[in-house]
């Protein structure tokens, strides 16, 4: 083993020690950090000061990138594999709608028919304080219900929507995004392709469960976020310059909580490990 692991929570996380990005990640490295990511769902790897070029070349170790034709508005220009997560006003002087990506519970393209199997979030500046983001262990929260309320769940599909709490005030982004991103059912408990374990795939894109109302769904989707968003099941991830966040989307919701001062740089950039295809489109 050359890594080094420390818990960050309870519920999830490791932080890594003994990597350097930068300098390259053979084989047997990227072995043991695949393991150690199947483990704790989230991976942090403080300290990486890397170029574009490196993260991309690290995140491509743990699968096929994402080219983001779904986030058409928020990738890189030159670097379609890099989504921006950033509050810098626009060339037009306009505010960044992409400063509220992530302010929802929610697991990456999951309103997709291929949901990301993993991202990697790189921090290039965070602000003094805040701009944390919240992680949720979907396997721990699965785990804790009632063998009742599993095998209701089991089979239910909710439809995911690509809809934001915040609406971006400047333009057709939502109308864009639903005409890109139509609706999609995929499953309540999804089976985790490689370490066999059920977790829940829920989150507040979900708007409904197929073959039920809205009046039904709602308080169901609620209790369940509610549930498994406990702090129990959490882990509170306090950004620096230069940290590299790495989940697992198949088994962790995240949210960003978009607690900090106005005016001040929150800039960060993601790779999307494209996962297995899921769910099916209404008709
Ligand atoms: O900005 C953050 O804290 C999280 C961003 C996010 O939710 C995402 O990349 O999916």
């Amino acid at each position: 083993m050359t890594i080094t692991l420390k818990p960050l929570s309870y519920a999830l996380g490791a932080e890594v020690g003994g990597v350097d990005i930068a300098a390259g990640v053979g084989g047997n490295m990227a072995a043991e950090i695949r393991s150690a990511f199947l483990e704790h769902g989230i991976l942090l790897f403080r300290d990486q000061k890397v170029t574009r070029e490196q993260h991309i070349a690290f995140s491509a170790l743990f699968g096929e990138l994402d080219k983001h034709p779904t986030l058409p508005r928020d990738r890189h220009p030159d670097y379609p594999e890099l989504l921006m997560i950033t509050n810098e006003p626009k060339a037009n002087g306009q505010p960044n709608d992409a400063k509220y990506t992530g302010q929802t519970w929610h697991s990456d393209m999951s309103y997709t028919s291929v949901p990301a199997m993993g991202s990697l979030l790189r921090s290039v500046k965070v602000p003094s304080v805040g701009g944390d983001t919240m992680f949720a262990n979907m396997t721990m929260a699965y785990d804790a219900l009632s063998p009742g309320m599993q095998r209701m769940l089991e089979g239910m599909h909710g439809i995911h929507a690509t809809a934001r709490k915040v609406a971006d005030p400047n333009s057709d982004r939502a109308a864009e995004g639903r005409k890109l991103n139509p609706p999609i059912a995929q499953p309540v408990v999804r089976v985790h392709p490689e370490t066999g374990r059920k977790a829940l795939y829920i989150g507040e894109k979900v708007t409904c469960f197929a073959d039920m109302t809205e009046a039904e769904s709602r308080p169901i989707i609620d209790y369940l976020v509610r549930h498994a968003s406990k702090p129990h099941f959490t882990y509170r991830h306090v950004w620096r310059d230069n940290d590299i966040l790495m989940w697992d989307n198949r088994c962790t919701m995240h949210l960003a909580l978009g607690d900090y001062p106005d005016g001040e740089l929150r800039h960060l950039e993601r790779t999307t490990v494209l996962g297995t295809p899921s769910g099916y489109y209404l008709t």
